[in-house]
């Protein structure tokens, strides 16, 4: 294939120069009044200058989608700035108040990211995984008409500790991947330090043994040339042979130190000494930085000649800060060129002051060519690569059959089992996903329906031999259910990929993750990094807190509550009886598709039309449930976050709010206090989390002079009166609940769990955590102070 190589030169420099230059104004022409360096990532982004030059300008096609390494921010940048889709102004504004972000971000750039990264490893992760959705909406046969991409990564070669990048190997391996490419940038240093000696070997024993194709880009094409000079065999051992701190200092130290070096070890041995000799300080620096990752025409037939579906994994030797002053120093990761360095950086590419954000400036081929060029670039040939998809249609109730006695997690189970009896579109379009935890969180009577996904049909050979079983665990490429390995962050990686399809594959799905609740914790931060890109799913987490009791004080949860508040971009719930449970799933299936502008609803002051996802916290005990009608009034409340499940009178002195499994013990405390305490209230709190935000929200709406703003629960507590204490209790952190009383200026006493790991059976536990109906009522007792509670000291 001819490439044009020439016009692609050019622009690799100008793509350097523009990084370092976004970087150098942002750290010493922006007037930074905070005293926090900025900082930039120089270094790091050298390392990738020519092969994302290579990938953007003319390897990729609109289809393909990249997840770039986070510190390679100001590369991808000034390359969307020379294909017209990034500004200037973002570019001054580089780290700054709505500028270009320091880590590509899909939510926050306006440049066209695939991938949010900056948490290294997650990125990666998530090209397999898109790859694998792909494959997955392809087999449903959606979206074919569009050509299929390629998930890319740019990985950092540091970024390959992180274990989550192998778990999801090993996932890949297990659902057969396609169609990703994994870049290394092999620079052999990480922030701290030169990486261990050899981890090219063990890489590529790696990626093979799972299948994948490597392909190792060492040597230049002037290393290749040289290699054949007399002598050049010579030299391709010493490199060979050269440790990688010596490596990055000599490439540091430059051409003299080079020769010094060279001739000490191998210059007595005749023909070498001539390969050296004949070439120029700086002729001899050229060849030795001519590294496999830094020379065009070798990145380029690597690419292209890659096999078009194989996953694949190329380790490109790089220099870290190549082409910079600080190139090699084993310091350079947030090393800055000085405004001395720049201006000599600037004279080299012979760029006048002034004229520093000019794309051709200082080139030498005529700006016409290179436009035109630039405007011929496949990648950038469609301006839509965010696609979109439109919403399916919820129906407008999820029947479900509700036992007299019911947990939340069997409730689950049973609407899910209903919603795959059903072809709907809405029902084609939900894809579940469970780590290992399909059947203990109740998916098996919806899998036995849809059955597993695998691009190839395969047999339950249980089946097939007639052995019964509860589960028909078949795989064929029309299954809804993917079935992970044990991993967490596969979980939560993959959420996020299928959370995307809608603008990746411009086909949306409707994603459904379980998983045991204290497990969230294993994968948090690709759930945040989830949230962040803004990916839509319902995650399941169940069995919950204490309560999962004889199941032991290792799978206890605490924290999650509060983790489902404070998660950006996810509202949490967690129901106690399965009618709420049914409003709640279908209010989310709806709201994971919402994409409207952000205007917060004057009801609760949520913004509910700009969505996201949802996080259902749910529980194994089985419970009483309520025989009630579900009005449209109360559907509503349960989606907003509460309702009173027994009004409070005019005299109150006593309001219980709970939240989720504890509610029988609500209740039996409720029943005892009433006989001592007037007008005692019982407040069902379905989401802490929501309630929280329209609270806050009101108040920063009344702030800002709105001044009729209210929250649903500022009016649920409106007519509480001053005096009235409230008992606050959830099988969580007490803390979840106990800014109830901040809303009115109430006293709360919050009751919750504090401590991990203690087993027993429910009613010890809840004993033992003081959240059951006795603590309620001591808590009631102490709170609101008057005749004692007769009931108390009956309780045992
Ligand atoms: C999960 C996570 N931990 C730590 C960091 C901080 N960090 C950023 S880059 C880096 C090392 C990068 O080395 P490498 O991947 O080799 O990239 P290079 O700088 O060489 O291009 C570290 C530790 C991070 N961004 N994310
Ligand atoms: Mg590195």
């Amino acid at each position: 294939m001819v490439h044009d190589i020439e016009i692609l030169r050019e622009l690799e420099k100008k793509v350097l120069w523009l990084a370092s230059w976004t970087i150098h104004n942002a750290n010493h022409l922006r007037e930074n009044t905070d005293g926090v360096k900025v900082g930039g990532h120089q270094a790091s982004s050298a390392s990738l200058a020519t092969i994302m030059t290579a990938l953007y300008l003319d390897v990729l096609r609109p289809q393909d989608r990249v997840a770039v390494k986070p510190h390679a921010s100001p590369i991808f940048h000034a390359i969307q700035y020379l294909l017209g889709k990034q500004t200037q102004q973002k570019l001054e504004a580089f780290r700054g108040y709505k500028g270009a972000q320091s880590y590509p971000s899909r939510t926050k750039d306006a440049d066209d990211v695939d991938f949010s990264t900056g948490s290294v490893g997650l990125g990666v992760a998530q090209t397999l995984f898109s790859s694998l959705v792909q494959d997955y909406v392809r087999a449903h046969g959606w979206g074919l008409r569009r050509p299929e991409g390629r998930m890319v990564a740019l990985v950092g070669d540091a970024e390959l500790d992180e274990g989550n990048i192998f778990e999801a190997l090993l996932e890949g391996w297990k659902q057969g991947v396609r169609n990703c490419w994994w870049i290394i940038d092999y620079n052999r240093q990480s922030l701290d330090a030169v990486v261990r000696e050899g981890l090219w070997e063990r890489y590529e024993q790696l990626f093979k043994n799972f299948g994948w194709d490597v392909v190792i880009l060492k040597y230049g094409s002037l290393q290749q040339a040289a290699f054949k000079e007399p002598g050049g065999d010579k030299l391709k051992a010493w490199i060979d042979n050269c440790p990688n701190q010596l490596y990055s200092a000599l490439v540091f130290a430059g051409g003299a130190a080079w020769r010094k070096r060279l001739i000490d070890e191998i210059g007595d041995q005749g023909d070498v000494s001539k390969l050296i000799e004949k070439r120029s300080d700086s002729e001899l620096a050229a060849l030795m930085n001519n590294l496999g990752g830094h020379d065009l025409p070798s990145v380029l037939d690597a690419f292209h000649g890659a096999h078009p579906e194989k996953p694949t994994c190329f380790i490109c030797y790089t220099v870290k800060g190549f082409g910079l002053p600080m190139a090699g120093h084993k310091d350079n990761h947030a090393g800055l060129m000085t405004p001395a360095q720049m201006e000599v950086f600037r004279k080299a590419m012979a760029v006048q002051p002034g004229h520093e954000w000019d794309k051709f400036e200082g080139l030498v081929l005529p700006a016409e060519r290179l436009q035109k060029f630039l405007d011929r670039v496949p990648f950038a040939a469609d301006p839509t690569r965010r696609l979109g998809a439109p919403e399916i249609e919820v129906p407008d109730s999820l029947p479900v059959t509700i036992q007299p006695t019911m947990a939340t997690q069997t409730g689950f189970g049973a609407l899910l089992n209903e919603i795959g009896r059903g072809d709907s579109d809405f029902a084609q379009r939900v894809v579940t996903t469970s780590p290992d935890v399909t059947v203990s969180t109740n998916l098996g009577p919806w899998v036995n329906r849809r059955g597993l996904f695998a691009r190839e049909k395969m047999a339950d050979i249980f089946k097939s031999e007639h052995i019964p079983s509860t589960f028909n665990w078949e795989f064929s490429p029309k299954g809804q259910h993917i079935e992970l390995g044990i991993a967490e962050m596969n979980l939560f990686i993959l959420l996020s990929a299928l959370g995307l399809s809608h603008s990746i594959n411009g086909e949306r799905l409707l994603p459904i993750g379980t998983l045991y609740d204290p497990f969230i914790a294993r994968g948090l931060d690709a759930l945040n990094y989830a949230c962040y890109q803004d990916a839509r799913f319902i995650l399941v987490a169940t069995p919950s807190g204490i309560t999962l009791a004889g199941e032991g004080g290792a799978h206890q949860s605490i924290a999650e509550p509060l983790i489902g508040m404070a998660q950006d971009g996810l509202a949490s719930f967690e129901p106690a009886y399965v009618d709420e449970l049914t409003v709640i799933l279908r209010w989310a299936f709806a709201y994971i598709q919402k994409s409207g502008d952000g205007e917060a609803s004057e009801r609760n002051w949520l913004r509910d039309e700009t969505g996201g996802s949802v996080y259902l916290r749910l529980s194994t005990r089985p419970i009483e449930q309520i025989q009630r009608k579900m009005t449209p009034d109360l559907a509503q409340q349960i989606v907003d976050g509460a309702y009173w499940l027994r009004e409070p009178g005019p005299n109150c002195q006593i309001v219980v709010a709970y939240t989720g499994a504890v509610a029988p013990e609500a209740i039996a405390a409720i029943g005892l206090i009433a006989e001592d305490r007037r007008d005692v209230g019982l407040l069902a709190v379905t989401s802490a989390d929501r309630l929280n935000a329209g609270w806050t929200a009101a108040q920063r709406a009344r702030e800002r002079g709105l001044a009729h703003a209210r929250s649903h629960i500022e009016r649920l507590l409106a007519d509480v009166p001053p005096h009235c204490g409230i008992v606050s209790v959830i099988d969580g952190h007490p803390a979840t609940l106990a800014w109830l009383g901040a809303v009115a200026g109430h006293r709360v006493r919050p009751l919750g769990v504090e401590h991990f790991g203690q087993t027993g059976s429910l009613a010890q536990l809840y004993r033992h955590y003081g959240i059951d109906a006795n603590a309620i009522v001591a808590a009631a007792q102490a709170i609101a102070p008057g005749r004692p509670i007769r009931h108390l000291k009956a309780l045992p």
